[in-house]
């Protein structure tokens, strides 16, 4: 039993002198010798407070291993981030197949509907440090590990469907320009820069995805709503040898969300773990994160018809010209044990691939085969970071690799090469369940140079704007507008400019509007003039976002006297909806209701401002509205609720606090009277946010 011993503190303490009673210090102490406290190699320790040291006021001897053990372990706990996609967030989970997918693939994993194949799944943003905040606009990384019977299999995708670059040699270059500038370290964690903007400016391939990233699937509401994608090309191969081409897609169960930039920038001021905490806390409370799989399957035939170049990751197939087929479901539904051990540690691998799937010959793909088990080798400290537990195969796993730094194993046996005339006959290769790499045949010149279908870059970018609702196509603007101001080259962002108009002209226009820079934008001639494409409404968040508050979370903000009813009825309709919801009173004690019951809150109003939350109510008591209105923060949880365009419901007693926050009434705007209108504001807050009221609140700039 351990029990915690605290020692009374001397009346004055005095560190000269000796034998005087111990100065006030927590020990924790146990008397059974398997409870003990004990260095890395088992020996009790006596004292975990204290270093060994000559009288009581040292110095510390060199003598004290056990301290030299502490702090040499401490001193070595971290290891190199992760390069790119450095904050992450992790956690496990299943996937199960919806039916044999033999027709298209003989991956063992997609066979049986019964199996529940385990997976490890870590989503990131990319250009951040590992401390960076949540909500930069960004790439969100999308990896899955499964660990199948035939060896894992790393799908390693993004939320977004395209690349910046073609070529993985251009790789070192992008990410260089996007990180920190490297004289003055900063910006942590952002694209608007010089440097980020020049490289791109001068990058063409990179428009299709600047568009994507300037748009608000850089700044998602909630790990658990966003699109993944493969982005490239890869190949299945059926039992018979036939190949066929693939895109890989996740859809999110609660369909995909953003939230607006004003937000992002709050959001990561008020919780930088926004998005780790939203996904830690949903899976904790059984609210498992999941996502389908989707795959846009084709041949060789219609990859010839298509007007684009299938190897090309700049582009992507129209869900109108190949309807994804879903095939599975992925459920998170356990949070890592240790955040280092799983989520820092796991390293995926484009090359773990299963039979019945293989690479295309994508050169940004082909880059990859290398870069991830290189990097870690630097990360993870050697050849044997398949150990880890995280990434170790679920299935059997024996070939004669042997030693090398940080070998856990103790392989046994005289035999470490092969072909051998030891141990059984086994392990040895397996010709009819290896792995065979699809036999294409290849015959051209070997050569520095890209090919000519690569080289259309705005018609999809093009075609991805003007697929874009009218606030989705705002946000764009906006967004461009931001980061070109602040480029301080006038030159990158004249440049850049006139990459817009290549793309749209009205893009254009609204971006130099926004700007305030009507001067001529840089003559930029495309290698292949743009062609408008049919539109491709599947691409817009809004176009398709489903009613629901499944998973999204309302504020409810309290005062004294507040009708305990309404709350009541808040709660119950918001259980129904499979929503989360929160209490927030000026005090995190709570406040009491007009029966003068106490309700406890879970966040005081200084730690929870409205952009937490996807609808707001505030059930303020008449005395309570009028202290409310003096207080800048209830101001700004009822403004911000506004100009974030969020359903807010209100008792008649709050007007003095909306009239104070500028709040005006409109469709999103809900009286709170009885349980009718509660059902009136769960109606409207089902819809999302009020897109209407945004042009009378912002203008791009
Ligand atoms: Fe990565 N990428 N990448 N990448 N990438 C890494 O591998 C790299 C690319 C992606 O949660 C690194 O283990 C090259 C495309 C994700 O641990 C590194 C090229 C896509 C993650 C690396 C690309 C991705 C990484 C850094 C161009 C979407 C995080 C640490 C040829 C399809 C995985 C590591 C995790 C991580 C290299 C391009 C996705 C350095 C060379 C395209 C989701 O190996």
């Amino acid at each position: 039993m351990k029990k915690q011993t605290r020692q009374p503190a001397p009346a004055k303490p005095s560190p000269k002198t000796s034998g005087a009673p111990p100065t006030a210090e927590t020990h924790q102490t146990v008397t059974k010798l398997g409870d003990s406290l004990t260095t890395n190699h088992g020996l009790p320790i006596a004292d975990n407070q204290n270093s060994l040291k000559v009288g009581e006021r040292g110095p510390t001897l060199i003598e004290d291993f056990i301290l030299r053990e502490k702090i040499t372990h401490f001193d070595h706990e971290r290891i190199p981030e992760r390069i790119v996609h450095a904050r992450g967030t992790g956690a496990h989970g299943y996937f199960q197949v919806y039916e044999p997918l033999g027709d298209i693939t003989k991956a063992a994993f997609l066979q049986d509907p019964k199996v529940k194949t385990e997976v490890f799944v870590r989503i990131s943003t990319v250009a951040g440090g590992a401390g960076s905040g949540d909500l930069p606009r960004d790439v969100r990384g999308f990896a899955v590990k499964f660990y199948t019977t035939e060896g894992n299999y790393d799908l390693v995708g993004n939320n977004i469907p395209v690349f910046f670059i073609q070529d993985a040699i251009k790789f070192p270059d992008l990410v260089h320009a996007v990180k920190m500038e490297p004289d003055r370290g900063f910006p942590q964690a952002a694209s608007a820069h010089d440097n980020f903007w020049d490289f791109v400016s001068l990058t063409p391939e990179s428009m299709h995805m600047l568009t994507w990233v300037m748009s608000d699937r850089a700044i998602p509401r909630s790990l658990r709503m966003i699109e993944g994608f493969g982005v490239h090309t890869f190949r299945l191969i059926d039992a018979q040898g036939v190949s066929r081409f693939v895109k890989f897609h996740w859809r999110p169960k609660l369909g995909a969300a953003s939230v607006l930039w004003d937000e992002a920038v709050k959001i990561n001021g008020a919780d930088p773990d926004f998005h780790r905490r939203d996904m830690w806390e949903a899976i904790e409370r059984g609210d498992f994160p999941e996502w389908e799989l989707g795959l846009q399957v084709f041949d060789q035939a219609t990859a010839d018809g298509l007007d684009f170049d299938v190897l090309d990751p700049t582009k992507l197939i129209p869900e109108e010209i190949i309807p994804l087929r879903m095939v599975g479901k992925m459920v998170l539904n356990r949070n890592v044990d240790n955040f280092f051990a799983e989520t820092e540690q796991v390293a995926f691998l484009p090359t773990n691939i299963v039979p019945g799937i293989d690479f295309s010959n994508d050169q940004l793909l082909q880059g990859r085969l290398h870069s991830y088990q290189d990097t870690q080798l630097s990360r993870l400290g050697g050849p044997n970071f398949h150990q880890i537990p995280v990434n170790a195969p679920r299935c059997p796993m024996h070939n004669f690799q042997r030693d090398g730094l940080r070998q856990m194993e103790v392989p046994k046996g005289r035999v470490n090469y092969e072909p051998n005339s030891f141990d059984g006959g086994v392990p040895r290769e397996n010709p009819t369940r290896g792995f065979v790499s699809h036999p294409e045949v290849l015959d051209a010149t070997k050569q520095r140079k890209r090919a000519e279908t690569f080289a259309d870059h705005y018609s999809q970018a093009r075609m991805f704007f003007r697929s874009m609702t009218q606030p989705e196509q705002t946000h764009i603007v906006s967004a461009f507008a931001f980061e070109l101001a602040k480029v301080e080259t006038k030159a990158i962002r004249l440049r850049m400019l006139g990459h817009l108009v290549n793309i749209d002209a009205s893009l254009h226009d609204q971006v130099a509007a926004a700007l305030g820079m009507p001067e001529k934008a840089d003559a930029i001639t495309p290698a292949v003039a743009p062609r408008d494409l049919a539109s491709s409404p599947a691409l817009s968040i809004i176009g398709k976002a489903p009613a629901t508050l499944m998973g999204r979370k309302i504020g409810v903000l309290i005062t004294d006297g507040f009708d305990a009813a309404l709350l009541a009825a808040l709660r119950r309709s918001a259980k129904a909806e499979k929503a989360a919801l929160a209490v927030v009173a000026p005090k995190v004690g709570g406040a009491t209701d007009s029966a003068g019951a106490l309700v406890e809150a879970d966040f005081p109003l200084s730690a929870a401002p409205s952009i937490f939350f996807d609808a707001a109510v505030i059930l303020a008591s008449e005395a309570g509205a009028k202290d409310l209105a003096t207080q800048a923060a209830a101001v700004a949880w009822a403004g911000d609720a506004f100009a974030h365009l969020k359903v807010l419901g209100h008792t008649a007693e709050a007007q003095p606090l909306l009239d104070r926050a500028g709040v005006k009434p409109d469709a999103g705007i809900i009286p709170l009277a009885n349980d009718k209108a509660v059902a009136k504001f769960i109606a409207a807050a089902k819809k999302g946010r009020i897109w209407d009221r945004e042009p009378s609140l912002r203008r791009p700039g």
